[in-house]
């Protein structure tokens, strides 16, 4: 019985079907790499933002009381609704009152694209700072560490008994070809 052997057209075939073969797991395998990349940046967005207006919710809830505060009536925002200011009492009759309480936005993103460019290091930390800070008796501190805010608006109502909080984080992935945005508010009575 003689053996034959392979064709050059069953080579070839065998060889193309190889290379298809090869090409479809390697894509499937980048697309569920992509995937993941993409599940993950928005995991760690939501995350940031949570943390951050919780943080923020927590404290801003125990201002209030119109008119007593004797520094700020109330909740005061300014620097266009990226700065709030506001003072907590510090026992039960509201009599003494905290050193007032500013929540304030830095970002150094001057071009909006959540990477550090040339000359956006402000505060050479060679990092690009975008987060939110609480300032009380000349202390700063970042709140939920450097977390990828992206913009903060404070927004007080017409009769000043709510302050809505509106906070995004963002994130580029894929070397900037897709940016991954997570955006929450939170609306708080300050007239308690
Ligand atoms: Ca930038
Ligand atoms: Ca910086």
């Amino acid at each position: 019985m003689g053996t034959r052997g392979f064709t050059l057209i069953e080579v070839t075939i065998a060889t193309a079907l190889m290379v298809v073969v090869t090409m479809m797991s390697f894509m499937a395998v980048q697309s569920s790499a992509r995937s993941l990349e993409l599940v993950d940046a928005r995991d760690t967005t939501q995350a940031n933002v949570t943390n951050v207006l919780g943080y923020i919710v927590r404290e801003v809830e125990t201002a209030a009381y119109e008119g007593q505060p004797p520094l700020y009536d109330g909740v005061e925002v300014s620097d266009n609704g990226r700065e709030v200011t506001f003072q907590v009492p510090m026992d039960d009759t509201a009599s003494t009152w905290s050193k007032p309480i500013t929540f304030r936005f830095e970002n150094e993103d001057v071009n909006g694209d959540g990477k550090l460019n040339q000359g956006e290091d402000e505060n050479g930390d060679q990092v690009l700072t975008r987060r939110v800070v609480r300032v009380q008796d000349g202390e700063e501190m970042p709140v939920g560490g450097s977390n990828d805010i992206s913009n903060v608006e404070f927004e007080l109502d017409e009769e000043n008994a709510t302050l809505e909080v509106t906070l995004t984080a963002s994130r580029p992935i894929r070397n900037g070809e897709h940016v991954v945005k997570c955006t929450m508010s939170s609306r708080i009575s300050i007239l308690n």
